[in-house]
């Protein structure tokens, strides 16, 4: 049975999703943007009040790599909690009453199955292609952001993979497609990972400032901020190219430079005492530190629109 204090295995993820999607129809709707490589539907939860005027978005996901397990132990709880707390706490009413955040729980939905049941240590998505008995690409060294220039390998075997072309991964075409078709209302793109307890922002396929770097950075140190009040965890900013590693191709850059002004990657707990393998007792105060860091930056787009 589904429990958000677990991690949830693929398939009790499918039916929480189908469940919790008709359990509040006011404020919560599904929508299938595709299939994964091996046939898995890919489904984007959309939350906020229904208004008859357009409203901005924030798109948020989680499980770009396979084995870091508490990225959608977070997508999930987000979910429960914003459901949950509409109508009592003020800053989430307020949140969904004037946005809608659009959460896909897993993004790499092959590969998160396939750390279930065969190799908890998996990163990349399922993909074959004939001419390497390798399988996958890295989901986040496939988009078409300097795409495959820096930190990011052309070799079918490794773990950064760059894949055969941009958007040559299924599941990163699904998304990408979906955030174009969306793109005049997604103010903000979230994407969530472990471990390192790190908000990074762009740019990570050039160590050039992005254009809007002071105002990112401030972003970025309010979240950090209000993240440590709850529990005193420490979070370190900045760019990724200087604050994890040069890294081309990541969907952070690439939602930048479509023009999603706000684009954050987090990298959730811990700094490597566990690492990938975080123990289920730590994912109920990382989810309830990381909401407000989430939140802040949700409520920082009220407070400028
Ligand atoms: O290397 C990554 O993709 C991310 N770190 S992880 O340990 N979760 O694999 C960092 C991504 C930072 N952003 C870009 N490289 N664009
Ligand atoms: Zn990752
Ligand atoms: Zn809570």
């Amino acid at each position: 049975t589904h429990s958000y204090t677990k991690y949830n295995s693929w398939d009790k993820i499918q039916s929480w999703i189908a469940s919790i999607s008709s359990s509040n129809p006011n404020l919560i709707s599904k929508q299938v943007i595709g299939n994964t490589y091996e046939g898995r539907p890919m489904t984007i939860l959309k939350l906020g009040k229904k208004s008859s005027s357009t409203k901005p978005a924030i798109f948020m996901d989680c499980g770009i790599h396979a084995r870091e397990w508490i990225s959608p132990a977070f997508c999930q709880w987000f979910v429960k909690e914003a459901l949950s707390t509409y109508g009592s706490d003020s800053q989430m009413t307020s949140l969904l009453d004037q946005m809608d955040v659009f959460v896909l729980p897993v993004f790499n939905v092959d590969g998160y199955d396939y750390t279930h049941k065969s190799n908890r240590m998996w990163r990349k998505t399922r993909s074959k292609k004939s001419g390497s008995s390798c399988i996958g690409a890295d989901p986040n060294r496939n988009w078409n952001a300097g795409w495959c220039t820096i930190g990011a390998s052309s070799n079918p075997c490794s773990d950064t993979f760059c894949g055969y072309s941009p958007e040559s991964e299924i599941e990163v075409k699904n998304v990408a497609d979906f955030i174009r078709r969306n793109k005049s209302i997604i103010k903000a793109y979230l994407t969530i990972h472990s471990y390192s307890q790190l908000l990074l922002f762009p740019y990570s396929y050039t160590y050039d400032l992005a254009e809007h770097h002071s105002e990112l950075l401030k972003v970025a140190e309010g979240a950090s901020a209000a993240l440590r009040s709850l529990y005193g965890t420490r979070y370190t900013s900045g760019p990724g190219a200087t604050t994890i590693y040069p890294a081309a191709g990541g969907s952070d850059d690439w939602a930048y430079d479509l023009g999603v002004k706000y684009s954050y990657t987090f990298e959730l707990r811990d700094t490597g005492r566990y690492g990938f393998l975080l123990p289920e007792s730590e994912i109920k105060p990382t989810c309830e530190e990381t909401m407000l860091a989430v939140k802040y930056i949700a409520a920082y787009h009220l407070y400028i629109f």
